[in-house]
């Protein structure tokens, strides 16, 4: 499953709260457990990450009803205590993202 996704970073591994907080616009893969970050669809197909692929074992995904600057956000708290934010542009893809990354 791929597509562009907004991400925001809220928590660092051990769960401090992350430096950088901006929204990045980002394509995105899930492969088994691992989520991986592109440029764009020719990055995605060249296999040229643009940020650390992430670990989904035991990862907590779920609709972020808490945040409510944006719509379709879900949420996404790593094993290792990291959390990010992403922004899908509409209901159905939110959906679909949290039911391939729960089933992980
Ligand atoms: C961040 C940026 C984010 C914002 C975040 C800011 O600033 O404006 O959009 O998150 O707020 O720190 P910068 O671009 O200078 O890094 P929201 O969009 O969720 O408000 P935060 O620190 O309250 O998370």
């Amino acid at each position: 499953y791929e597509g562009m996704l907004d991400r925001k970073q809220e928590h660092q591994s051990g769960g401090k709260r992350a430096a950088i907080r901006s929204w990045k616009n980002l394509y995105t893969a899930v492969f088994g457990q691992v989520m991986a970050f592109f440029k764009d669809r020719e990055a995605y197909l060249e296999k040229t990450p643009v940020a650390p692929c992430l670990f989904l074992h035991e990862a907590f995904c779920g609709a972020a009803m808490d945040y409510t600057k944006k719509k379709n956000v879900f949420r996404l708290r790593l094993k290792d205590g990291s959390e990010f934010l992403f922004e899908a542009s509409n209901h159905e893809e939110m959906n679909a993202w949290i039911a391939l990354i729960c089933h992980q």
